[in-house]
């Protein structure tokens, strides 16, 4: 029984970003409900109103996996672990996006698959062999006929943005060798109630997954998690190394047990914990809000650092004015020079670091707070301050 718990209000689609044309033309932009919940007997968290693949995944889709180090730095040492433990002779990425990960390995040893025609552009014109189409079963067979050597596949944030789970594991079943290894990840739910980052579901994220739920979904398709890895990207994800049952070439590891011991301490099981979050998320919006009417009411300037998806919910949610921050600045070059679903706040082009800009720098993408303190070192060292909503609203300067 799926049990709602947090209501996030209306939101636009987060990474349809508006042209000057479409704001002067008073284009109509649709905005969604966003409810969550927890299902009882799966224990599957999900958004309750999903929105179909082809309106938010199509050949305008702005996010580029490429545009940070610490992803890079992450994929490139999962391939050097990937070659190490398992000497794959045929790797099969489901969302291989603009190539962050895949380009890591020989053209002949690895192919992508990419509903986003301008991303799967990018890795054909470097050579990648890339199938521009959505992860189903049909594509899976057409893989399987052309591709008889794929034994490992790897898919990043892909999964939890695929509504149906079923066709996802049914296609993996096709491709998939009986000593295949199937690596996911995706943002950690035990990670998002820990940071009360809320702002994971928006409409894109459909799921935000525990080992919890997954181990119980992919039972029934005859695989196991045999292996965990709790990573740093994303605001905290894990890394799932998943085998068939009959697969005895690998033991399961220590880490998942205890990963579902910590699942369960927590209280993901039980839906009284998905109560205190949403009354934690409650919280956050109201001193979030006081933050930036009082840095207002001082007459004192805000800009935004990442004009990430995850954003488009807090300022949807805790009702953030597009007045209250003057732009956002960002790197990505299909995001500058336009404006924010929703907030129609300005996307202004990063081009060196922080001197003066604003008395405040809102960290949108607060999940690489680290990447870009480093960057940022000398601002900071100036007195500049940023304001962050995680893991509670507070200003900060290191
Ligand atoms: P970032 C997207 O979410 C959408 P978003 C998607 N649904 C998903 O699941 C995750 O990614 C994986 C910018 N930036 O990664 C680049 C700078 O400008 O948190 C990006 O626009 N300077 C597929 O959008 C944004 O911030 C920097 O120094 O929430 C980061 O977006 C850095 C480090 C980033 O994902």
């Amino acid at each position: 029984m799926i049990k709602k718990f947090l209501d996030l209000g209306m939101q636009p689609l987060a990474n349809k970003f508006l042209t000057k044309k479409d704001l002067i033309k008073k284009k109509i932009e649709n905005s969604y409900y966003l409810e969550v919940g927890f299902d009882t007997k799966t224990k599957l968290v999900s958004i309750l109103h999903t929105i179909s693949s082809k309106k938010m995944f199509d050949g305008k889709y702005p996010y580029r996996a490429s545009m940070s180090k610490t992803m890079l730095n992450s994929f490139s040492k999962l391939a050097d672990r990937i070659n190490r433990k398992f000497n794959p002779k045929k790797i099969m990425e489901i969302g291989s996006n603009d190539g962050a990960f895949i380009k890591n390995f020989n053209k002949k040893n690895v192919i992508g698959v990419e509903p986003c025609s301008n991303m799967a552009n990018i890795t054909k014109k470097k050579g990648y062999k890339t199938y521009a189409d959505y992860w189903n079963i049909k594509l899976a067979k057409k893989i399987k006929l052309n591709n008889k050597n794929v034994d490992l596949i790897y898919s990043a944030n892909t999964l939890s943005h695929i509504q149906d789970l079923d066709s996802v594991f049914k296609s993996i079943d096709i491709v998939l060798p009986d000593d295949g290894v199937l690596i996911i990840e995706d943002p950690s739910l035990l990670d998002c109630f820990k940071k009360i980052s809320y702002d994971q579901f928006y409409n894109e994220h459909i799921y935000v997954f525990s080992l919890l739920a997954i181990s119980i979904f992919i039972k029934k398709y005859k695989l196991e998690v045999f292996d965990i890895e709790r990573l740093s990207t994303h605001g905290g994800s894990l890394r799932y190394y998943i085998k068939r049952y009959k697969n005895k070439k690998f033991k399961v590891n220590k880490n998942v047990h205890d990963q579902l011991k910590a699942e369960v301490k927590f209280g993901l099981n039980k839906y009284k914990t998905y109560l205190k979050f949403k009354s934690n998320v409650k919280n956050s919006k109201k001193k979030l809000r006081e933050i930036f009417n009082k840095i207002k009411k001082n007459n004192k300037t805000i800009i935004g650092y990442g004009s990430t998806a995850k954003v488009c919910t807090v300022l949807a949610y805790c009702k953030i004015k597009s007045g209250t921050l003057d732009y956002f600045l960002d790197t990505t070059p299909n995001k500058v020079g336009k404006y924010m679903a929703g907030s129609h706040i300005y996307v202004k082009k990063y081009t060196k670091p922080l001197t003066d800009e604003a008395d405040y720098v809102f960290l949108g993408a607060w999940n690489f707070k680290k990447e870009i303190f480093k960057k940022e070192k000398k601002y900071i060292k100036n007195g500049g301050k940023f304001i962050t909503h995680i893991p509670f609203p507070q200003i900060i300067n290191k």
